[in-house]
């Protein structure tokens, strides 16, 4: 009970009472609670029965615990899981599952658990448009991230390298924009259908998707499959670089046709995501007058009002003066802009995303083979000592949404450097997304994070060994 991570918020270790899971344990579910019953079943390979010494309930959870919480219970003669929702089950299998030793008989510590989320969003981000990754590439990050209890998948579709969604009436953004990335490979993209799948896997595991089309800049994927959205009518070639320019392309903002196509785009994408939020992009702008910039922002934010959905941007949307409800996910390197504590005085909610804490795409140390270092090198202790409840000054606590991590894909080819950007160091962030800010302490945290190598190993996660952690 001692090597959990995220900490949860109480523990007590009864290391006397341990449980004996053998192949004749059952799993009693209750009939609301079976399918959680069903997934730790398949996932501990034990069958279900009507009466079992590992029990799932709905019922007589502690109500502190809320809609994400759970309590867990292991003794001598048996297990059991209480919970007020479904997540709340499924998050208490994910450190019941930590429990379980990585080999051998399967011993289960003796204890109590009461647990629930510090922030409502605990996220990762992956960029599919620099580099395209596989539909499996992507349901192996899912169930990669949901062991830590994050709950938020935000894919980053689009870019200046690539378009990666299917859209209906647009034809080519996929026929040409989705074919380049970075490096000049094929890219790819996900069909419509494969998309709602992939939604419904991370449904599966919990997690919400949360869908982004980076306008109006980061988009000359669009602009080369339709000169229609360009200023001139002249499509520009592909761009399959990295680059040292970011943000040097833009839809043209004085142009029907670009406001046709985002309501296109956005309705579609709208209507084949379950979940609240869509993401607009509004970063890095740099080629798009403020003036249109402002008056593309609003439109389109009222395109998002319209399907019935909230608007998450890149800090920038506080430029365009957003209505409240719209979400600024701030991804600085310094708390540079004053806009975010005034728009957290206004009642928004910040998603924090700082590049100097928590982007995966920087390097841990000088050596690292791949990654960028413009917010510096990360090692596992830079992503981890900081706290996002007073992060950003006039932010406070209760005005933070939650904490993400991007992970940029410019230098990632090949999922085994999804693994390498992404292991160990976001753990480390889904404990500050979700444990309260008493558990934290570097000391502990390496301690228990070194328990979990051999749980990767056996996962075919290729991690990096980062020389912080004390590793058995
Ligand atoms: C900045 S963060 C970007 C991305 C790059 C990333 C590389 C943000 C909103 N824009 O387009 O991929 O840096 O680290």
């Amino acid at each position: 009970m001692t090597c959990l991570v995220p900490a949860p918020v109480h523990v007590r270790p009864s290391p006397d009472d341990s449980f004996l899971i053998t192949a004749e344990t059952r799993v009693r579910v209750s009939q609301d609670a079976s399918r959680i019953g069903d997934y730790l079943a398949e996932t501990l390979q034990l069958a279900t029965a009507a009466d079992g010494e590992i029990s799932l309930s709905l019922h007589g959870a502690d109500p502190l615990v809320g809609d994400e919480g759970y309590q867990l219970s292991v003794t001598r003669t048996g297990i059991a899981l209480k919970a007020n929702t479904e997540t709340g089950l499924f998050n208490g299998v994910q450190t019941l599952r930590q429990l379980l030793p990585v080999d051998g008989p399967r011993v289960v510590d003796g204890g109590e658990v009461l647990d629930h989320p510090r922030f409502a969003h605990r996220g990762a981000m992956l960029d599919v448009a620099r580099h395209f990754f596989t539909v499996d590439d992507v349901r192996r990050f899912i169930d990669q991230i949901a062991q830590y209890k994050i709950n938020v998948l935000h894919l980053h579709l689009t870019d200046d390298q690539g378009w990666r969604l299917e859209i209906t009436g647009w034809p080519r953004l996929t026929e040409v924009g989705g074919a380049t990335q970075v490096g000049g490979g094929p890219g790819g993209f996900y069909t419509q259908r494969e998309f709602r799948d992939l939604v419904a896997y991370a449904a599966s595991r919990h997690i919400t998707l949360i869908p982004e089309i980076d306008l109006p800049g980061h988009s000359n994927a669009a602009l080369t499959s339709y000169p229609e959205l360009t200023c001139d009518g002249v499509a520009p070639p592909p761009f399959t670089s990295i680059g040292t320019a970011t943000g040097f392309s833009s839809l043209c903002t004085d142009q029907e046709s670009t406001y046709r196509f985002t309501e296109d785009v956005l309705g579609e994408l709208a209507a084949l995501t379950p979940g609240r939020h869509l993401h607009i992009g509004t970063d890095e702008t740099h080629a798009t007058p403020e003036e249109g910039y402002v008056k593309f922002v609003r439109r389109t934010l009222d395109i998002v009002r319209q399907h019935g959905k909230q608007a998450i941007g890149w800090h920038e949307i506080l430029r365009a003066g957003p209505p409240e409800g719209t979400v600024p996910q701030f991804w600085s390197k310094t708390d540079d802009d004053p806009r975010v504590a005034e728009a957290a005085a206004r009642g928004h909610r910040i998603l924090l995303s700082p590049a100097n804490k928590v982007y995966l795409d920087m390097k841990y140390t000088p050596d690292s083979p791949i990654g960028f270092k413009w917010a510096g090198y990360l090692d596992v202790r830079d992503v981890y000592d900081w706290d996002p409840g007073s992060y950003l000054d006039g932010v406070p606590e209760h005005a933070v949404l939650g904490v993400e991590a991007p992970l940029w894909s410019e230098h990632l080819e090949h999922r085994s450097h999804i693994d390498h950007m992404a292991f160990p160091r976001l753990p480390a962030i889904a404990e500050l997304g979700w444990s309260p800010g008493q558990t934290h302490g570097w000391d502990d945290f390496r301690r228990r994070l070194a328990t979990h190598a051999p749980r990767w190993t056996a996962q075919g996660i290729e991690f990096h060994p980062s020389t912080q952690i004390p590793w058995a």
